[in-house]
């Protein structure tokens, strides 16, 4: 059985992300690196390994928004590349649709530090999208992957700042298709779960999201998440790393051990970085492979290794 003849299509009731059924769903998958780099990865062959090898039941498409590592995002490209980052989100798709797995589409941003920035690339990225996607159930939509700066004061992006982008993007969404679960981003690079609990948006079926990077994100952070978790806050941890923050530095087992059984203990969903094969400690390949796919352990990283370990937990 896919995780999609599993569940079928999934909705938020309360503080939880549920099935048909109204029962708890967890999915655990894998994300992308930057897709303006690493399209290579996006293929049905890699796709299938990680559902059948790793138990991985949701793939991340993380489209960066803006410009970074010498690639031009969606954002600040011509409208020739935008289309063809779409074709590639619809591909991505596609593909996790017949292999029955869920598919989360990320705006990416990142070095665009505030999501209203690019509100009006955001709305017209969202509508696009939305009507290419609509007759996909397996879809999730994430609208502001890391707010991490208000371009006026050059201090935190507020959770005012967020709400007020969310405001503009979900209803744009909804418009077009108003059955897909949306999440959002939350302040500090999405650490505020917080904020988001003290002031939740006022739409229904959407969640918040954490994102934590084992080795630099401790008890603080957790006690952030529990603090949300008693208020009730849908959480799903969109993007996370068993390493340090910049995605390289050392693993920490340990550290990292403490958030997955913390995750686990109430159903958290969870999707690590990253599918490549960059010379970094967070790719789940190794730098000498050049496969997109048929990856042996030999090819996985420790990262890769450890992803394998918690998918199957
Ligand atoms: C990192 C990549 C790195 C790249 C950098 C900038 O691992 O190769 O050079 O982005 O594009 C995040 C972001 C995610 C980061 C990751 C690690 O969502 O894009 O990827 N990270 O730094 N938030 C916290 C950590």
């Amino acid at each position: 059985m896919t995780p999609f003849e599993k569940y079928g299509k999934l909705h938020v009731e309360g503080k939880n992300l549920v099935d048909e059924k109204n029962n708890v769903v967890q999915l655990k998958g894998i994300s992308t690196h930057n897709l303006n780099e690493y399209p290579q990865y996006v293929n049905a062959e890699a796709f299938k390994q990680f559902r059948d090898e790793y138990n991985v039941s949701i793939m991340r498409l993380a489209m960066y928004s803006a410009f970074a590592d010498d690639h031009a995002g969606y954002s600040d490209s011509d409208d020739e590349h935008r289309a063809k980052l779409e074709d590639l989100i619809v591909k991505g798709v596609e593909i996790c649709d017949q292999l029955g797995l869920y598919c989360m589409v990320d705006w990416h941003i990142l070095f665009d530090y505030d999501p209203n920035m690019h509100t009006d690339m955001a709305i017209r990225f969202f509508k696009s999208i939305s009507a290419k996607l609509k007759k996909f159930d397996n879809v999730i939509y994430e609208i502001c992957n890391e707010p991490n700066m208000n371009l006026e004061t050059k201090e935190e992006t507020s959770w005012d700042d967020i709400r007020n982008y969310a405001k503009q993007v979900i209803p744009a969404i909804r418009e077009i298709d108003d059955t897909k679960v949306i999440i959002v981003g939350t302040t500090i690079w999405s650490q505020g779960v917080d904020k988001a609990a003290d002031a939740p948006l006022d739409f229904d079926n959407i969640m918040y999201t954490l994102h934590f990077y084992a080795d630099t994100h401790r008890d603080q952070l957790r006690d952030k998440f529990k603090y949300a978790r008693s208020k009730d806050l849908p959480i799903f941890v969109t993007e996370f790393g068993v390493g340090r923050a910049d995605g390289d530095g050392d693993i920490n087992e340990e550290q990292s051990k403490i958030w997955i059984d913390l995750l686990n203990g109430e159903k958290i969903s969870h999707i690590i970085w990253n599918l490549s094969n960059k010379a970094e400690t967070s790719s789940i390949i190794v730098p000498e492979c050049k496969k997109t796919s048929g990856f042996t352990d030999a090819d996985l990283t420790p990262c890769g290794l450890m992803m394998k370990d918690i998918m199957r937990k």
